[in-house]
This record gives structure tokens, sequence and C-alpha cells, in this order.
């Protein structure tokens, strides 16, 4: 199907008209360097194409204008030239771009087509209509023939989804038992999923942009519908306002720039809208503003949408479905992930390029703070939130290219001297944090750092001390030795943290694709170990995902 895709992509490309001015300005570009250096055969550019679409696409954007990531159209790279292209995709970058051919993700001579490739035009995928979308929606099993009650006697609410992420499958686990209860196909490198309001189904997104709908009361949880929203793409969230539980779901597209909005119970499409649109500061068209997070509002029958590169946060009212009203608040640029505070009023959202998280007041409607964290590329995951001994309640992220945690407060009624402001810059294990975690239940925070730059700091996570932040870390713990140690997720109790070992696909006769190590909250220490998991990256327990728990 991926390469059916891939083909289509191809031949649209040389027919895509609407970035026909992103076209002109590389054309010049590209027939010197056809001529030149930079030419790649056509098997070479395929490839290419594909390792930018997995590896790069995600921070510098299908064309290349950059985002969290810099511009790498030919007018920049050429400039840049071959040999730094090369040390950058290679070594990385002190900005927090991993090093791709330091860590074993891609080998030398693909390194080597690749900087050939970035300087070369971009290709412009097709766009993908309603037509499309429609054509790709299947009902595999429609309300009225699913289960009406559980068909067995797990508690669904400590269940949890995990993305197998190179295996582009979801592994539905029992929280209890530990057990693998189901294996499900899904899409490609799958991403996220979320869980409608009831806890009954899980909504999960894969980067070629399908969503699946999978029903936890069946005896073997499995897909009951499926839709194709985007050809890529990184979110997707549910209805969550009083009276609209379980209604709509909402897909974010990264390619075309647009959303789906979808029935809860079938996936039925009922609305598309681009976001094509201008950037909030200069007011400047952009070809590809994206989609990043998305959260349902609990104060409206509202999505708050993140559109990354124009730095727009829709607020989009899903009560009348197919006439939606969108209110824009301008924000900052590069929006990117980002959750709740303790009251789940605030959102607090990464504008990761810019070192800044933007503060969304979901009640009044409108943009409350712009915070500088003090590092570089805050990326919270949905971030943390406790009570801070000092300073009350605060959220938390980590960074990307900084070893440093900001705790930021979020209390502007009883805390009003700290609200919206960097409380406290704790010290990291490393750079290259991806997700920090705790659970009102629990007494510590965990933090990651899979894009750490040693190999003993991308399998290790550390925990702190609510009570004592300013002590720094409390422990350091050694989840594997190989792979990478990311995300972490609380029990449905809060008295358990799971954390994935993503390994290769390809070592898995060696034991190391991949497996979630369960750690005793209490005690910190290992608990179980749920092994032979083909690349489990982010999970998500039923009950923390329904109520925002984080
Ligand atoms: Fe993610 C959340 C985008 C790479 C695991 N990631 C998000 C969100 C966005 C995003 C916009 C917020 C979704 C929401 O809340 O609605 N991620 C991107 C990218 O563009 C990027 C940087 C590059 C790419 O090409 O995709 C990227 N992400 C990754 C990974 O490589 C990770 C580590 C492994 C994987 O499985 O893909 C990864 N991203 C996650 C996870 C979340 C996430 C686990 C949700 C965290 C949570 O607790 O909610």
């Amino acid at each position: 199907m991926r390469e059916i895709l891939i083909a289509f992509m191809l031949v649209v490309t040389f027919m895509a008209g609407g970035t026909q001015a992103i076209a002109e300005e590389a054309k010049v570009e590209s027939e010197v360097a056809s001529e030149t250096e930079f030419v790649l055969t056509p098997v070479e550019f395929e490839k290419c194409r594909e390792i930018y679409f997995d590896r790069c696409a995600g921070c510098h954007g299908v064309l290349r204008k950059g985002a969290t990531g810099p511009d790498l159209t030919p007018s920049k790279t050429k400039v840049k030239g071959t040999k730094k292209l090369r040390e950058f995709i290679w070594f990385g970058t002190g900005g927090g771009m991993p090093g791709w051919g330091k860590m074993g993700t891609i080998t030398a001579e693909e390194a080597d087509l690749l900087v050939k490739y970035i300087q070369n035009e971009p290709p412009v995928p097709p766009q993908w209509d309603m037509k499309n979308v429609k054509a790709s929606w299947k009902l595999l099993i429609p309300p009225e023939e699913r289960p009406t009650k559980p068909e067995h006697d797990r508690d669904v609410a400590n269940m949890f989804a995990v993305v197998l992420r190179d295996a582009g499958q979801i592994a539905i686990i029992d929280g209890d038992t530990k057990e693998v209860v189901s294996t499900i196909d899904s899409g490609y490198a799958v991403h996220i999923v979320r869980m409608s309001m009831s806890g009954r189904y899980v909504y999960s997104i894969g980067r070629d942009g399908k969503c699946t709908l999978i029903d936890l009361w069946m005896k073997k949880p499995d897909t009951v519908a499926e839709i194709r929203c985007s050809l890529d793409a990184r979110s997707v969230d549910v209805s969550k306002f009083k009276g609209f539980e379980d209604k709509y779901a909402v897909v974010g597209g990264y390619w075309p720039p647009q959303f789906v909005i979808l029935d809860g119970a079938t996936l039925e499409p009922i609305k598309i809208v681009s976001t094509l649109s201008y950037t909030y500061d200069t007011e400047e068209f952009h070809p590809e503003p994206r989609v990043a997070s998305i959260v349902a509002s609990h104060f409206a029958p509202e999505w708050v949408l993140n559109i990354k590169e124009t730095g727009l946060v829709w607020l989009v009212n899903y009560s009348d479905p197919n006439n939606p009203s969108i209110k824009m608040i301008e924000a900052e640029r590069f929006l990117h992930d980002g959750g709740w505070d303790s009251t789940k009023r605030y959102f607090l959202v990464a504008a990761n390029a810019r070192n800044k998280v933007a503060v969304i007041d979901a009640k009044e409607k409108k943009l409350v703070a712009l915070i500088d964290t003090g590092g570089i590329k805050p990326h919270p995951g949905r971030g943390a939130n406790w009570i801070d001994p000092e300073f009350g309640p605060v959220w938390a992220t980590g960074h990307i290219g900084d070893s440093v945690v900001s705790v930021i407060g979020t209390d502007p009624v009883n805390h009003p001297d700290s609200a919206w402001k960097v409380v406290r810059t704790i010290s990291a294990l490393s750079s290259g944090n991806l997700f920090i975690k705790t659970h009102p239940n629990s007494k510590w925070v965990w933090l990651d750092s899979p894009l750490g730059k040693k190999a003993e700091d991308r399998t290790s996570v550390v925990v702190y001390d609510k009570a004592n932040m300013g002590a720094g870390i409390f422990k350091t713990l050694e989840v594997a030795d190989y792979g990478k140690a990311v995300h972490m997720e609380y029990n449905k109790a809060g008295d358990e943290v799971w954390v994935s070992v993503w390994g290769n696909l390809g070592d898995a006769d060696k034991g190391k694709a991949g497996e979630i190590v369960v750690f005793d909250d209490k005690t910190l220490t290992e608990k179980a170990r749920i092994k032979n998991l083909p690349t489990p990256t982010g999970k998500f327990n039923v009950y923390n995902t329904m109520y925002d728990i984080y």
C-alpha cells in the first residue's frame, strides 16, 4: 500500500499546480543540480524520499520550508554545502537534531545520497480531498453489531494501548495481568492513540494519516472502522465536552495541511477543513501549516488545534460539525506538543523552535502568556503537573536541545507571583528529553532522554522528588542495555510506571526489538518486563488518557 502511495505521490508531484511558486523558485537550482554533483538516479531519489519522509519531514516539513528544524530548500542547503550538510546528518547538531549516522539509523551511503537529495528541489505530494477520504473509509463492524457490554472481565479502564511504532501495530495490554490481549495492525509508523470519553474506544493515528477505531469491549479487541484522513499525520482526539461524549473525533493532517471531523462511532467523515493560511506575525502565506497537537476542551464543545507553522491556535467548535466555527488565537510559531494544567483550564503548548511555551485559556478563549523556557526546544509530551511546596501548582517540560527541565507556575489565583513564569530550572541527565510524566498519587516526576548523545543516557530514565526538586535528580534507572528508553505512563492507580524500550525490528531474533519495563512507583524498583514487543514507543492507559491525568 505504501509503495503504491509513494509511486502515486511521485507522479502527482509533477502535476500539482498549487505549489507552482515553490517549484519555480527551486527550478533554477534543480536544473543546475541535475547537471552536476547532486544528480540522483530515480531509484536513489525514491530511496531518499522515503528516508526524508521517515526521518526528516517531521521537523523540516514536506516542502522543507523549516519548522522545528531549519529551512532545507536548495537556496539554503546549497549555501551550507555538501560537507557541512553531511556532518549535520551524521553527527546531529547542538540544537537537538539527532546524529542519524552516529546513532546507526542510516548508513554512510544513505547519508551521502541524502546530502544530494536535499540540494535538489523537494517533490510536492498530492492533495487528499473528501473524495479520497470517503473512498478510504471502511466500517468493518457497524455499531449495532458490536457488543452491548464488555465480553471479558478485564478492567477496561486499566488497559493500555501501546504503539508498536516500526511494526505499524497497536498492542492492547491488560494493565492488571500484563498480558498482551491483542495486537492489531494500524497505520504506517503509527504515532499516538487517544481514548473515547467513555473509555470504550481507542483511536490511533499513523504517519500515513490512517486512523483506526478499536473496540475494547470485544473479547479480543479489534478494529471496527478505519479511514485515511490525509497522507501524513500525527494527531487525533475525541469530543469530550459534556453531552458530546464519544460523538465525534478529529484527525489533524501534516500533509495535506488540514483536519477532518469524523463520526465518533463509525469514523464516517463529516467535514474537511484546510489549514492553509498566513503566519500570525508577518502575515505571509504558508503552503504547509501542519496540525500538531490537538486537545479536547472541557469548557466548551471545542478542540484546541495547534497549527505549527503559522503559530495560530484554532479553537474549533464541533457542536454543529458540518458548519464548524473557528476562533484563531495568535500564539507563537512552530507549535508542537503540550498538555493541560491540573485544572484542565489552561493548555500549555511548546513553540519549540522559538524556545517558548504558549498558554491558552480554554475558558476565556485567549492567549494568557508566552513563556521563554530558558532551554533549547522544549518538548513536554503532555507535560507533568504537581504541587510544588513553594510555588503551588506547577507544570513542567524537558528539552530536546538542553539538559534542563523548566518548571512553570500555573496558579494565577493563589500564586499570582509565580503564575506563567519559570519558577525552577532543574538539571536533566542529558539533552534529548522527549517526555516527562507524573501522577497525582505519586511523589515522583519521571523524565526520559531517548535522543541523548551518550548511549547510556538514551537507555536510562531519571526520577525527581516533587517535594525536593531543587536537589536535582533523585535516582537514575537503567531501563535496558539496548535501544532507547522512551515515554513513561502510569497505570490507573498511579502506583506503576511503564517505560518502553524502543529497539530495532531487525534485532527481534536477539530479543532486542523492544519491551516494556514496569517499575513500582513507590520503591522505584523493577516489577515486571513485558518482553518481545516489536518497537514499543508511546503507551496510553485508558483511564489516564480519558481524564487527561499527567
Ligand atoms: Fe511525536 C506526540 C509530532 C516524532 C512519540 N508528536 C506528538 C505530537 C505531535 C508530534 C504533533 C502531539 C500530538 C497530540 O498531542 O495531539 N513526533 C512528531 C513529529 O513531527 C516528530 C518530531 C517527527 C516525525 O517524523 O514524526 C515526532 N514522536 C516522534 C517519535 O520519533 C516518537 C518518539 C516515537 C514514535 O512512536 O513515533 C514520538 N509523539 C510521540 C508520543 C506522543 C507524541 C508518544 C504522545 C505523548 C503523550 O504522552 O501524549
